[in-house]
This record gives C-alpha cells, sequence and structure tokens, in this order.
C-alpha cells in the first residue's frame, strides 16, 4: 500500500475537481486529485456551451481565463421561438452583463493544461475509489491505479465526481436529504463543423417539441431536440435530425441552417436533483455529484464553479487562518444559489418542452406565457438576470 499526505483530498477530475486544486493551489494549500478516467477522456467530454458573466470572472481569477478571452463568443441576448416567432432577450441592455459561449470541453482542457504546469498531484484511471472515516479529523482515500493500491490522508475530502460519484454515497442515506423530478424526455444532441445558424442561440418550442441552435465557435454548431429517453439513437440519421430541426426551428431560421455530418450524437436524459447535504463531517460535495438540472437554463457547469467558488474561499480561509465561518455557511449559502437556478431551470424546461400528459389547459398556459414574455420587459428582465447568473454572496460573512 502506498501512502500520500494531501490537505484536501479531490475526487473527481472534472471541472469541479480541477478547478478547486486551480485555487487552493493559489492560496499555497496541497490537493490531490484521483479521478477514475483517463486524461483523454476527461478532456473529450462534450457537455456545456453557455459560462455566465461571473463564471468567466472566477475562471480568470483562477488564472485560466485566457482561453475563454480569446476564443469565447460574448453574447448580449438569445431569442426565445414560439412556432417559428421569435423573440430576442436582450441579457446585456437588461442587466448590464453578457454571457460567454465556450464550451465545457475547453474550460476541461484549459484547466488540465494549468494543472499540468503547475505539476499538482493528480492520478487518472483509478478505481474502486472508496472514502474513509470521513466524520472524523483524519479522513482518508484509498483506491487502485494500475498495481499500485493507494492510501490518501486528508485533512478535508472535496466530492467532485459527479451525479454517479462514491462521494455522496458515502453520506449514510438516513442523512441525505435529496429531491428530484425526472423528466419524460430527453435531449438528443449534434456537433457539427458547420457555421451557427444566428449569431445567439436560439431556445425554440413548437408543436413537435422543443430545439435549441446553439455552437461553440463561428464554424461549429451544437444543436439539440427534445426526443424520448429510451429512443434508439440509430432511428436519428443525420439527414432525418437536420429536417427535424428545421421544422422545430421555423422556415426563417431554417432558410440559415447549414447542414453537414456529426462530430458527436448522444441522448442525455433530463433531471432535477439536489442532495441538500452538501457537507458531512470532514466531505463536502460540490457541482453534478450535488446537483443536476435539465441544460434548458445552461445552468449545471454553472453551478458546478458558483460551489467551487465558494468551497475554495471557505477551505482557503480556514488553512490560512483557521477561520471556520466559510466551511461552516458553505451549505446553506450554495444552497441557496443552487435552488434558485433549480427553480429557473425547471421553469424553462417546463415552458418550452411538450409534456405528454399536458391537457389542452396546459398548452394554453404556456403559449399564453410565452405571449406575455414577448410582450413584457419585466418578465424579460426576469429571465435575463437568471441567464447571465445571479450574484454570488459572501462565504465568509456572518
Ligand atoms: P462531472 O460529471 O463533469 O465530473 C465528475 C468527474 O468525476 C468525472 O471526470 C468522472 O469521471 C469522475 N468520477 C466519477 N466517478 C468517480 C470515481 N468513482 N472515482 C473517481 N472519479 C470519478 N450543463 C450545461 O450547463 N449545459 C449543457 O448542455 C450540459 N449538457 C450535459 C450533457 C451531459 C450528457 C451531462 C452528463 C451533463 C451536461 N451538463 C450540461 C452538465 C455538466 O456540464 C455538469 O454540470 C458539469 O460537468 C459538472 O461538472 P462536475 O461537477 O465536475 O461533474
Ligand atoms: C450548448 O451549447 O451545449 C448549450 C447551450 C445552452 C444550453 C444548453 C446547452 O442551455
Amino acid at each position: 500500500m502506498k501512502k500520500l499526505r494531501t490537505q484536501v483530498a479531490i475526487i473527481g477530475g472534472g471541472p469541479s475537481g480541477l478547478l478547486l486544486a486551480r485555487m487552493l493551489q493559489q492560496d499555497g494549500i496541497d490537493s490531490v486529485i484521483i479521478e477514475r478516467q483517463s486524461a483523454a477522456h476527461v478532456e473529450g467530454r462534450i457537455r456545456a456551451g453557455v459560462m455566465e458573466h461571473g463564471s468567466v470572472e472566477v475562471l480568470e481569477r483562477a488564472g485560466v481565463g485566457q482561453g475563454v478571452a480569446e476564443h469565447g463568443l460574448v453574447h448580449g441576448g438569445f431569442d426565445l421561438a414560439s412556432d417559428g416567432r421569435l423573440c430576442r432577450i436582450p441579457i446585456e441592455a437588461l442587466t448590464g452583463r453578457s454571457v460567454t459561449v465556450y464550451g465545457q470541453t475547453e474550460v476541461t482542457k484549459d484547466l488540465m493544461k494549468a494543472h499540468r504546469a503547475a505539476g499538482t498531484a493528480m492520478f487518472h484511471e483509478a478505481s474502486d475509489v472508496t472514502l474513509h472515516d470521513v466524520t472524523t479529523d483524519t479522513p482518508y482515500v484509498t483506491f487502485r491505479q494500475g498495481d499500485a493500491d493507494w492510501h490518501i490522508e486528508a485533512d478535508f475530502i472535496a466530492g467532485c465526481d459527479g451525479f454517479r460519484g462514491p462521494s455522496r454515497q458515502a453520506i449514510p442515506a438516513a442523512q441525505r436529504r435529496e429531491f428530484e423530478k425526472v423528466y419524460p424526455f430527453g435531449w438528443l444532441g449534434i456537433l457539427a463543423d458547420v457555421p451557427p445558424c444566428r449569431d445567439e442561440l436560439i431556445y425554440a418550442t413548437s408543436e413537435r417539441g422543443f430545439a435549441l441552435a446553439s455552437m461553440r465557435s463561428e464554424t461549429r454548431s451544437r444543436y439539440y431536440i427534445q426526443c424520448r429517453v429510451d429512443e434508439p439513437l440509430e432511428d436519428w440519421p443525420d439527414d432525418r435530425l437536420w429536417d427535424e430541426l428545421k421544422t422545430r426551428l421555423g422556415p426563417d431560421v431554417a432558410a440559415n441552417i447549414t447542414t453537414g455530418p456529426a462530430l458527436e450524437k448522444s441522448i442525455a436524459p433530463l433531471r432535477s436533483f439536489v442532495c441538500e447535504t452538501m457537507r458531512h463531517g470532514r466531505l463536502f460535495l460540490a457541482g453534478d455529484a450535488a446537483h443536476i438540472v435539465p441544460p434548458t437554463g445552461a445552468k449545471g457547469l454553472n453551478l458546478a464553479v458558483g460551489d467551487v467558488h465558494y468551497l475554495g474561499a471557505a477551505l482557503g480561509a480556514f488553512f490560512a487562518r483557521n477561520d471556520t465561518r466559510g466551511v461552516e455557511n458553505y451549505q446553506t449559502v450554495a444552497l441557496r444559489r443552487i435552488w434558485k437556478a433549480e427553480r429557473f431551470s425547471w421553469t424553462l424546461t417546463r415552458l418550452l418542452h411538450d409534456f405528454e400528459d399536458d391537457q389542452a389547459f396546459d398548452r394554453r398556459m404556456r403559449t399564453a406565457e410565452l405571449d406575455y414574455i414577448f410582450s413584457s420587459e419585466a418578465a424579460q428582465r426576469s429571465i435575463a438576470e437568471n441567464y447571465v447568473g445571479l450574484p454570488f454572496e459572501d462565504v465568509l460573512a456572518g
């Protein structure tokens, strides 16, 4: 058994784990990341696409903002579309803040590049990752890597291992407060090297269901349609998917859609989930390990960045001056932001997707809600301030 001692053992080397390690390193705090997959697998994932204003600032402060600054597309608005009728939500005019379109894949690569440059400890292809003694002052993590068995002692463990990782499960079920809503549909996504159909995103609803026109750059597009979650991917050859996108986005937008072969095509299930127990002794959960949102509001990655912004500050204060306010406040402060993002994501998902069990009245309510948003600056301002990201609180306050 090989042994190592660190201040923070981070389980999961996705955006949450990588960003936390960066922030800790900036404060001179030692950490070790333990990741199940290979580095190539982690860097090859295709996930989120929109960074909130506050998330970009967190990346900049963490010293990994160069990529998003050079290659990110700053957007001052996005379109809502209802049966081909478009309404631009001018988020920058309404809030003074914008969002930046910059893929999570690139964020992860930027973070990995910073890690390699800093030479911080990171184990990839770790198996049998197990958390121990998390309610004591000497928690530890064991795992296998290749032929070696490892034992990592730490002052704290950060569970950044996503929805299906071991960290949340290390909290006894009787002590986990969990809330979940599973949606009766998924998103079928396609990535293609074709120019976007518009210079901003379009969230569209139609009688055939939801569609989203997004992008990664001026030459690479990302589109999604609502689909049955159990639908075989082979039922969606590229041509059928492009045709369905054109139908759902309407003729004016369809005229500007450039089709091309899929670089990646996949179906993601949609759920809303919160584990309110984000701290258990010396274990702290961050990112998808603690919560999941339907991607309709572009909040998943941004919530993860928000958690890490709080947790990094809390651990920094603890190690620098034994200030425990942050670690005591973390769960309460993080959950206030998480639940507001859950509400926004659920609201947009409810508004823009066709629910099979909807009655005629429900459909009229959705049409009336969209008509109201299309005609009300107040309604648009509410959407805008949630989309650009609500302001952070001070986790060390009080
Ligand atoms: P992640 O899941 O990204 O990372 C967790 C890491 O822990 C992974 O690298 C995993 O390999 C590792 N891990 C798991 N089990 C482990 C173990 N036993 N031991 C060690 N390591 C382990 N968000 C948006 O905003 N917009 C989107 O369009 C969007 N699309 C998505 C599509 C899909 C298919 C998924 C799954 C998520 C999507 N998300 C989207 C949300 C996504 O971007 C997450 O919010 C983001 O990846 C959260 O980052 P992490 O918390 O680091 O979790
Ligand atoms: C994406 O580009 O992948 C994307 C953008 C906005 C969303 C969801 C996904 O709300």
